[in-house]
């Protein structure tokens, strides 16, 4: 093959159509993506995409005053029943509002009570309604929030004839008491809302707002809508994040470079390196190379033996590539950080080809090692007379099993498990627990529903295919996953496929190359905070980026694909939540709780820092208050650690003007009987603005992606200045940081380099060997910019990213208006 690319990993000028004979997972990227070329000959144009979404409003919001999606309360509601089905309360919510109604309710004499008893019921349970937040129009965190709820124009004349006496029990609002006593328009106008669908009880009426509720929002597709928050980001190709399984709920991150990161449970990421292979790791910044760091897995007993295992890339005596497996420590001084020459080597392959390099370790609930291989590389499983795969006397292509805890008698650092499959076949490596594996990327272990355990220890894998098909498996021990003889469903080797002796086992599903070309396997969701997920098999492909589920039919054993996609702007509308994600999906992974994740990134070569893990959310359901608590051990931590900084804009930002103000951590709803004398209202809320620190332009709010696209030389450097002036003159200089990706670095004579120069994203540089050669930061001044980016012309395609602080934009309409305006220049 031709080298498309220059020592560094950046393409070179007109070799954008790469083809290489490996497929997978990482060299999927050297395939074209999309009809992105155009010839030379072209007019010169230039156009400038903004990734922008729009609003939708076609569906309900169920929300709660705590700016959370409802719940099924755990425990019988004794007072607001209507909501015991799903809403907003538990019982000791329902309790303090029951307690609330009788104390209001002692003003009143039985003729009273029978009047009023149920227009005070309904105003109070309201807090306790899935639409808890429209009602009190508290969908905003940024905004301030309505005492009683929004009551309907006819509803509320009624309350008013019959008992408007009361309105002084219920809040302080000067307004509404004046109204009430001396004009009842006046009051029914201030109580309404402007949406008539939301006004009580319009909103107990309504059916498309209250049939599905407390199920997963789907699209008019029938797509699963879920939401996302960003939990870390600036990683190098994350290839996994895993917990020890020790109560600390530390994540640790690895990075294809050879790096192990921890991330507590508050967010932050410890600055120093769990653990630095990178000297030894084999890896390349080419786009698509799938050698590196790839697999890692703690010990069952880790807590007490501190003992996990590594799966990387090395290149030995600078000939022989092989993978590696390997044991290491915990060092005995710091419990974030593993004992560097503690290595103790477990088994080595060699590596026919630089693909296909599998990557998995897991343990399963056996307490054996399971180690995922590729067939070798190439294509089409080339090696030996049937390939690697199908036969059982090579380590490449199978599923692995041994026991790390003994040595063999032969002097092997680890022992063959009694039962595995093939222990006595002399024509088979003892280790094989299953084959007929091409490159499985991505394994996990079900944990089991969390109150039946259906389902405890199942193995899935995402193994990815040649041209056609990509397949989930569910490992069973001796199984013979196919490959070369098939792929997916099909015959791929039609000699073996047809011979009778194959006796293989079908994936659970197959894709075919128009939905994605490389598989990424995930997790069956056992987590506590999104219900509705439970017994879903959430994956992605990596090429694609698409996100996928199956969902068990346990009568017939078979799998089905539940669509997933981002949630609309209107259903992801919660504090912190996002509905994008960089496209190429790395790895999923779960967290000691059972909570789902995934790890993708915009630029898939090994030291590009733009790799992003992302939880995943249930909108439209959560778990009820407190059930979901952890208690994690406490860390000691030595070192320095890096706070977690968001990059990406939240619905909420999007969907908003600029916010003035950090939505409050928490909000309380005073349900407490309010005491006879003097009454408040029932909300706690800070609503002044002006009491509030101005934190405009201090904080990165996003990062927006500019795309463009030059075809062709032509004399447009003024045009293209043009643009970019428009562009950059919208954003505030203080604040805005642009910076060009490698295709321009490369050429490494831009002048005007300086330090990153946002404090928030130095770490991000630092540590990080070669990056500089990489990346180039430049600040905004036009003076400095202008001319690298007249070179750009002579590029093929170039991103820029530009981070914009908080009220960078005061509208985003201009800047839909500048990428229009581009288009048209
Ligand atoms: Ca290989
Ligand atoms: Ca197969």
């Amino acid at each position: 093959m031709m080298s498309a690319q220059d020592p560094l990993g950046h393409p070179k000028k007109n070799a954008i159509f790469y083809r290489k004979e490996s497929q997978s997972p990482w060299a999927r990227l050297l395939k074209p993506i999309g009809k992105l070329h155009y010839s030379q000959s072209s007019q010169c144009m230039l156009l400038i995409y903004l990734s922008f979404l729009m609003v939708d409003e076609s569906s309900g919001h169920p929300q709660c005053l705590d700016y959370r999606p409802p719940f099924k309360p755990p425990h019988h509601l004794e007072f607001c029943t209507q909501y015991d089905k799903f809403g907003c309360c538990d019982q000791n919510k329902d309790n303090d509002i029951a307690d609330r109604y009788w104390d209001i309710m002692d003003f009143f004499d039985i003729q009273g009570h029978e009047l009023c008893g149920g227009f005070v019921k309904d105003l109070l349970c309201q807090e306790c309604s899935p639409y808890a937040a429209h009602l009190f129009d508290a969908e905003d965190p940024y905004t301030p929030v309505r005492n009683l709820p929004g009551l309907c124009f006819n509803y509320c004349s009624e309350f008013h004839i019959k008992c408007q006496s009361v309105i002084t029990l219920l809040t302080d609002d000067k307004n509404l008491r004046e109204s009430c006593e001396k004009d009842r328009y006046k009051f029914c106008i201030l109580m309404n809302l402007p949406d008539q669908d939301y006004c009580f009880p319009n909103v107990i009426q309504n059916t498309d707002l209250n049939s599905n509720l407390g199920s997963v929002v789907q699209d008019s597709k029938g797509c699963f809508q879920l939401c996302l928050i960003e939990v870390a980001n600036g990683l190098r190709n994350p290839v996994l994040m895993l917990h020890a399984n020790d109560n600390t709920h530390r994540m640790f991150v690895a990075e294809q470079l050879g790096f192990i990161w921890i991330y507590l449970p508050d967010g932050s990421r410890l600055e120093e390196p769990f653990l630095d292979l990178s000297a030894a790791v084999l890896t390349t910044p080419w786009a698509g190379d799938e050698r590196g760091f790839l697999g890692l897995a703690f010990h069952p007993k880790y807590k007490n033996n501190g003992r996990f295992y590594v799966y990387y890339s090395v290149l030995v005596k600078n000939q022989v590539e092989k993978i590696r497996i390997a044991e290491f420590k915990v060092s005995s001084l710091d419990m974030n950080k593993a004992d560097p020459n503690s290595e103790r080597l477990i088994f080595e392959i060699e590596e026919p080809a630089s693909n296909h390099n599998g990557g998995q370790l897991l343990f399963g609930f056996d307490g054996y090692m399971y180690v995922f291989t590729g067939d070798g590389g190439k294509a089409g499983d080339p090696f030996g007379k049937f390939g690697n795969a199908q036969n059982k006397s090579a380590l490449l292509g199978k599923v692995l099993r041994i026991d790390v805890d003994g040595t063999d008698s032969d002097g092997k650092p680890y022992r063959i498990p009694l039962d595995n499959p093939f222990r006595s076949d002399k024509n088979a490596r003892p280790e094989v627990y299953a084959y007929g594996v091409r490159n499985m990327w991505r394994c996990s272990v079900d944990r089991g529903d969390p109150v039946t355990h259906n389902g405890r220890g199942r193995i899935f894998c995402g193994d990815v295919g040649q041209n056609r098909y990509e397949e989930v498996d569910f490992i069973v021990k001796g199984g013979n996953y196919g490959w070369r003889a098939k792929e997916g469903f099909e015959c791929y080797d039609a000699n073996l496929c047809h011979n009778s002796s194959l006796d293989d086992i079908l994936p659970i599903f197959a894709y075919s190359h128009r939905i994605g070309k490389s598989v990424t396997g995930g997790y069956v969701y056992r987590g506590c905070e999104s219900p509705n997920l439970n017994g879903l098999y959430i994956f992605g492909d990596f090429m694609s980026g698409r996100l996928m589920a199956l969902q068990e039919d346990r009568k017939t054993g078979t799998w089905k694909e539940k669509k997933i996609c981002m949630g609309q702007m209107q259903t992801c509308s919660f504090p912190r939540l996002i509905n994008h994600y960089h496209k190429f999906i790395i790895s999923f992974a779960e967290d000691e709780a059972g909570e789902l994740y995934f790890m993708s990134t915009s630029h898939p070569t090994a030291y590009s820092p733009y790799g992003t893990i992302y939880k995943f959310i249930d909108p439209s359901r959560r778990a009820p208050p407190g059930k979901c608590k952890q208690k994690p051990l406490p860390v000691k931590v030595k070192g320095k650690r890096r706070p977690f900084v968001p990059q990406a804009l939240t619905v909420l930002d999007m969907n908003n003007n600029p916010p003035t103000r950090v939505p409050p951590k928490k909000i309380k709803f005073t349900t407490k009987p309010l005491a006879t004398t003097t009454f408040r209202p029932t909300t706690v809320r800070p609503t002044t603005l002006a009491t509030m620190p101005k934190t405009a332009f201090s904080t990165v709010r996003g990062l927006w992606q500019f795309k463009v696209m030059s075809f062709g030389l032509c004399n447009a450097p003024a045009t293209f200045k043009r643009v970019m002036e428009k562009v950059l003159n919208r954003i505030p200089l203080q604040c805005s940081l642009v910076y060009l990706d490698d295709l321009l670095s490369g050429q490494g004579k831009i002048s005007t380099v300086r330090d990153w120069p946002v404090p928030a994203y130095q770490h991000q540089l630092q540590g990080l060997p070669g990056l500089a050669s990489y990346y180039r930061c430049f600040t905004t001044h036009f003076a400095t910019i202008a001319t690298p980016l007249h070179r750009l012309l002579w590029k093929e395609e170039v991103f820029i990213w530009i981070e914009v602080c908080q009220n960078a934009f005061d509208n985003l309409q201009e800047v839909l208006t500048l990428s229009a305006l581009s288009q048209e220049l």
